[in-house]
């Protein structure tokens, strides 16, 4: 109401006024409707908690259950409720605990698979842990002592849920949907309003046990599992549960390889979807890279063996540094504990992220922009936001600014092997082609770092370079560089930089 009695206002105000007049009016009036001066959004932008999912980056999968115990990967659905029996009570602040060693901020257990058991007492079903083959199947309730170990080692958490389910008499019929799914998703939102991701998996259909038919059916997964009202439902209890696949809220990576692709849109609904994105999309929906850290399957099997740190500090670089999630599986045993290896593993992964990545050397860097936006009443766009530390605060040039230069110096020469960049993602994944370079006299000669191996197009939520070209033996020797130069060569409106580090 105020607002428009304010454009009356200055709409009469004008008929009596030179143009020249009424062009300086409209320009208080805009800087009263943008009093801090913000940039324009470039569409899509994320939901609030699609971006507090980004800051996630890193976290943890655990394939367990059924399968554990049969050696299978995908179970029938037919399995006797008392084939699940651990030999002790599965334990998921060990599983978390591991996972926070590793650098992960959270975690996702698998609470249903295919096969249809869940992991909880659940009244939709009799094909649960109500009916394990032991006391310590029986009291293991996996949500509960996941979201509440989760809760106490400070770490984000999500359940797993298969909407195919193989053992379900009802599956493929409108009761399934209703009756069993959507209410299981309903009792595992109860566990924890603060969940951040529920994962649908997208397998759907298929021959399997369904209550003795041993047949096949197929549905339409976009349309039978009833999505947007399975999401409104969701977030009235859960408000930053972002959700996954079938959900529509994030993206499979496209692989099951813990690779994005170096140029990564988190927009989609075009052509180009998985690894890359789409640049055009018009919808946003981020990328999520699920990988195993073990050589076999996605659940435990006797003589498995763990990926070596450094292949999997390569799955880190190729996902988190290259704007997409990384969820790393490590499956629990039969003793509902990781394997002793895995723990170990994880470990010695954390201590190789802190010692390659953990003393960001821009923080003591002098940092300056070739262009910086006029302050807004309380913001301030310099580009020492983009050393401060504080995800809320960015650089920013003026609109239409397309391409812009950002220097840091040291008073004295480093040893850099890699820059990371940070775009302000709420306002949309906006640049579109950089470079890196670096200066040993201060800034009078620069060496482009080679772009031969590496493509310098997008940013996003974040980017990580290995100045040296290679994700697979990033570490190296190192740079000598008492300066850094990243030139931003375009984007789709200004560039908007809330980080930038230096390692
Ligand atoms: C796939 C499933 O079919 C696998 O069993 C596993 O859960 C993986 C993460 O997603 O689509």
């Amino acid at each position: 109401m105020i607002l428009s009695m304010r454009k009356t206002f200055f709409f009469l105000l004008s008929f009596s006024l030179s143009l020249s007049a009424f062009a300086q009016l409209q320009m208080v009036q805009q800087s009263l409707d943008n009093p801090e001066n913000e940039p324009v959004n470039v569409y899509p932008v994320p939901h609030e908690r699609q971006a507090m999912w980004m800051e996630t980056e890193f976290y943890a999968f655990y394939h367990y259950g059924m399968n554990t115990f049969t050696n299978k990967e995908w179970g029938y659905g037919n399995e006797a409720e008392s084939t699940y029996a651990p030999t002790a009570l599965p334990n998921p602040e060990q599983w978390l605990t591991a996972a926070k060693s590793a650098g992960m901020k959270g975690g996702i257990a698998v609470v249903k698979h295919h096969d249809g058991f869940c992991l909880w007492p659940t009244e939709t079903t009799t094909h649960c842990i109500t009916n394990a083959g032991n006391e310590y199947g029986k009291n293991g309730n996996i949500p509960k002592l996941f979201g509440e170990a989760a809760q106490k080692l400070g770490m984000k958490y999500g359940f797993y849920v298969s909407p195919w389910d193989r053992n379900s008499a009802y599956y493929g019929t409108d009761s399934y949907v209703r009756d069993v799914f959507l209410r299981q998703c309903a009792e595992l939102a109860q566990y924890g309003s603060d969940q951040f991701e529920m994962w649908f998996d997208g397998a759907n259909g298929g021959d399997g046990y369904y209550g003795g038919k041993n047949t096949t059916i197929s549905v339409d997964k976009d349309i039978y599992y009833d999505v947007p009202n399975l999401r409104d439902s969701i977030h009235i209890v859960c408000p930053n549960c972002v959700l996954w696949g079938v959900g529509g809220e994030a993206r499979w990576i496209g692989n099951e390889a813990g690779w994005a692709g170096q140029t990564n849109w988190c927009n989609s609904g075009g052509s180009n979807q998985n690894m890359y994105g789409d640049e055009d999309g018009w919808k946003w929906n981020a990328g999520e890279s699920d990988a195993k850290a073990t050589n076999q399957g996605w659940f435990w099997h006797s003589g498995e063996s763990v990926l070596s740190a450094e292949r999997l500090f390569q799955m880190y670089l190729e996902t988190v540094g290259r704007n997409a999630t990384l969820i790393l599986n490590i499956p629990p045993d039969q003793s509902g504990s990781l394997p002793t290896a895995t723990v170990n593993r994880m470990a010695e992964l954390g201590t190789m992220l802190t010692n390659r990545l953990g003393t960001d050397l821009a923080l003591s860097a002098q940092i300056t922009a070739s262009e910086t936006r006029a302050n807004g009443q309380t913001k301030t766009y310099v580009a020492e936001n983009m050393i401060d530390g504080d995800k809320d605060t960015y650089w920013a040039p003026n609109d239409g600014t397309k391409s812009a230069t950002i220097t840091l110096t040291w008073p004295t020469v480093q040893t850099i092997r890699y820059v990371a960049l940070q775009e302000y993602i709420r306002k949309g994944q906006r640049v579109k082609g950089f470079k890196i370079e670096t200066s040993a006299d201060g800034g009078n000669t620069w060496t482009q770092f080679s772009s031969s191996d590496v493509e310098t197009t997008t940013i996003g939520y974040k980017r990580i370079i290995p100045l040296n070209g290679s994700t697979s033996s990033s570490y190296g020797t190192g740079y000598s560089a008492n300066a850094v130069r990243i030139t931003i060569s375009d984007s789709k409106d200004c560039p908007l930089l809330h980080t930038v580090s230096v390692y």
